[in-house]
């Protein structure tokens, strides 16, 4: 059996956060377990709280799940503040995770904050230099660089410069420009692009979890890099597609699209 952990927020909407992992997970055929770092009070037209836990909190679910379950292949979604981070960083170098997903959450898609401005440094400096790979937005892409990023060639400029930064596998995801959706992944030596058609559904909620997730379950079956995030990209596009209005705002992929589509 393939496993892998998401250490992430909890979105009570359902379709971001840990709730998209587990599903997203579960429709790639690995189990999955979820470390909670904050509970946000939360529906498709925004986010109305969060409540952060403790530190050694977040700490004592990670021993919990890495000390019995294991894990193929770890993912960080929302960490919310320095200290849930310093922990994270701690625990993935006590268990000597490899595999290791991080999605720099900053920003939720209705413009609240879910990562502490003031830990955007401490999640680049503690816990990037232990990931596989990290996928930015272009927001996520733009503060982490410090320059604006407006075109495919400033993603690749970004990928170069994160990668150069001591991140293995650097993926800059292009879906808020115009155009088909294009993503950048740089490796060192190669820059692959991913590209899909722009589909037109506005209902995208938890679209970066989930490509992440779908990343960390690939990565967690075995497969190489290049090959989890083309797998993943095909997996989100389908989401996307059979995504159906639920709720009043932007509501969520729908994760078991490979299974059924809503209506049946
Ligand atoms: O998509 C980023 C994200 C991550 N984690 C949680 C979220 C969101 C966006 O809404 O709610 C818990």
């Amino acid at each position: 059996m393939f496993k892998a952990l998401t250490i992430a927020g909890s979105d009570s909407g359902g379709g971001a956060g840990i709730q998209a992992d587990l599903k997203t997970f579960a429709a790639l055929k690995v189990y999955g377990a979820s470390v909670i770092t904050s509970v946000t009070a939360q529906n498709t037209l925004g986010v109305q709280g969060t409540f952060d836990l403790p530190p050694g909190f977040v700490g004592l679910q990670i021993d919990a799940v890495l000390k019995d379950i294991g894990a193929d292949a770890v993912k960080t979604g929302m960490l919310a503040n320095a200290g849930i981070i310093e922990m994270v960083a701690t625990k993935v170098q006590e268990y000597g995770v490899k595999n290791l997903v991080i999605d720099p959450v900053m920003v939720a898609k209705s413009g609240d904050l879910l990562l502490a401005r003031e830990a955007r440094r401490v999640l680049q400096e503690k816990l990037f230099p232990l990931a596989l790979i990290i996928t930015p937005n272009l927001e996520e892409a733009g503060v982490l660089t410090g320059r604006e990023i407006g075109s495919e060639e400033d993603m690749e400029a970004a990928a170069r410069e994160l990668h150069e930064q001591g991140v293995p596998y650097v993926l800059v995801k292009g879906g808020h420009l115009a155009g088909a959706a294009t993503d950048i992944l740089f490796d060192g030596r190669e820059i692959r692009r991913f590209s899909a058609p722009r589909l037109d559904n506005r209902h995208t909620h938890g679209t970066g979890c989930t490509l992440s997730a779908a990343i960390t379950a690939f990565l967690a079956r075995g497969l190489t890099v290049p090959a989890a995030v083309a797998a993943a990209k095909e997996y989100i596009q389908a989401a996307i597609s059979q995504a159906r209005g639920v709720g009043q705002g932007c509501g969520p992929v729908h994760h078991l699209a490979p299974y059924y589509s809503w209506g049946d």
